[in-house]
């Protein structure tokens, strides 16, 4: 009878011991609060996919970003846009980890305020002027990035972005890399993990693209583009 009793007072210790080195930090990092519903971009974007995609996803990384960040003070000082721009000052055994991590709370926290329901359209003003310098005219772009976001192999990100030298591009980066960890500037990302699109559009992501389309802000975007042409 006694070990009827002790057997489970053991498994409450290891349960509360468990759930105890379960509990990320509570820093550096959060996860922002979504500017706009999780229904807000249907149809183009299920509910379902942006609840999962920030309630789990961002938020995984997040909590493990300040895992590896937990005990060192002045990493956790740092923004999480120039840790991702200085990740060679990290210590080797938690680059990895904060490069997938701090990567992706950094790339998800763009990503949603890259969209907005009632988006779409078209670029304006000297964002529109560079996009037609740079690939001829929008729909020249838009064909162009489409072509890139549905080459990136497995899991990763297409961008419009700014290189060092001033130079407007489309590129693809793997996993949760981002241009500012090769000294660039993202002006637009689009997520093509699987994460992103497979509840509503399975293996589709052609889909997934084509409907992405109608949900970017293009007044936020030309907003980083402005931030850009000053620095
Ligand atoms: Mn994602």
């Amino acid at each position: 009878m006694k070990t009827l009793f002790s057997v489970p007072a053991m498994l409450l210790v290891a349960a509360l011991t468990a759930a105890a080195s379960d509990t990320p930090p509570a820093g550096p990092f959060t996860l922002p609060e979504l500017p706009y519903a999780y229904d807000a971009l249907e149809p183009h974007i299920d509910a379902k996919t942006m609840e999962i995609h920030h309630n789990k996803h961002h938020a995984a990384y997040v909590n493990n970003a300040n895992k590896a960040l937990a005990g060192n003070e002045d990493l956790s000082k740092m923004s999480v846009w120039d840790l991702v721009a200085h990740l060679d000052e990290v210590p080797d055994e938690i680059r990895t980890t904060l490069r997938n991590n701090a990567g992706g709370h950094a790339n998800h926290s763009l990503f949603w305020l890259m969209m907005k329901p009632g988006g779409g359209g078209r670029p304006s003003g000297e964002l529109a002027g560079a996009i037609d310098e740079n690939f001829g005219s929008y729909e020249e772009f838009q064909k162009e990035f489409s072509a890139a976001a549905m080459k990136v192999f497995g899991s990763g990100w297409a961008w419009l972005s700014i290189t060092p030298d001033g130079e407007m591009v489309i590129e693809t980066t793997p996993n949760q890399d981002n241009p500012m960890m090769n000294g660039g500037t993202p002006l637009l990302g689009l997520d093509v993990w699987e994460h992103a699109y497979y509840l509503k559009n399975q293996n589709r992501r052609a889909d997934y693209v084509d409907a992405w389309w109608n949900v970017v802000d293009w007044d936020y975007v030309a907003g980083r583009y402005a931030e850009a042409k000053k620095d």
